[in-house]
């Protein structure tokens, strides 16, 4: 595994799991889950999407980036809840305050294809993630598509961090695993993924 790589299984217990999910319910009232598409085909993502913080992350046909503002409803992306926070501080303390928290949500059929997170102006900052719902299956591999793989769980609670050489690591969700969750109705998976966007 890459130097930088980090899972904290459970690092967020079930009471913080629901308090956490709340905030996110709150977040996608305000900010409804959009479907992005690929920016060369149009083909729709199996995850939908939402954001919180001063910028998030969109895709269509104009391409991948960072805006400020909701693609559908034009309204400015809501804050990122407290306890997100709290988690980026206390596991990336060189790290500035997040600009950005990409909300994927999972139904038991939707997967996310191996990918770099790379549309960021540096890669300084680790990008931090967080698991809720759902078991899914991760794959983690090197920093070209052609390094071997692994996979792991990640459950509820958990969370990754991917900084130093694994910050390029190439990675995605292969399946969720069906009956594993106790957070979320209808084997849906959360996940959270905090980074900055600018130095
Ligand atoms: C997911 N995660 O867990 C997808 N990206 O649903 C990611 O794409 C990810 O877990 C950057 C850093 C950590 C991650
Ligand atoms: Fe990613």
């Amino acid at each position: 595994m890459l130097p930088g790589f980090r899972i904290l299984p459970g690092y967020f217990d079930r009471a913080a799991q629901e308090r956490l999910l709340d905030e996110i319910r709150a977040v996608v009232s305000a900010a409804p889950l959009f479907l992005p598409r690929m920016p060369g085909t149009g083909k729709p993502f199996s995850v939908r999407m939402s954001n919180c913080g001063p910028l998030g992350w969109v895709a269509d046909a104009d391409g991948y980036r960072y805006q400020p503002t909701h693609p559908v409803t034009g309204a400015p992306w809501p804050p990122i809840p407290g306890l997100l926070r709290d988690a980026w501080h206390d596991l990336c303390p060189q790290a500035p305050d997040p600009q950005a928290c990409l909300v994927n949500y999972y139904s038991a059929e939707a997967r996310l294809g191996l990918h770099q997170d790379r549309d960021e102006e540096t890669f300084d900052a680790p990008v931090l993630s967080v698991s809720l719902g759902a078991t899914a299956v991760f794959r983690i591999g090197g920093t070209t598509r052609r390094a071997p793989t692994r996979s792991l769980r990640l459950g509820s609670g958990d969370v990754v961090v991917l900084g130093g050489e694994a910050r390029l690591a190439f990675h995605g969700i292969d399946r969720i695993v069906k009956g594993t969750s106790e957070l979320v109705t209808d084997d849906g998976r959360i996940n959270l993924t905090l980074r900055r966007v600018g130095p």
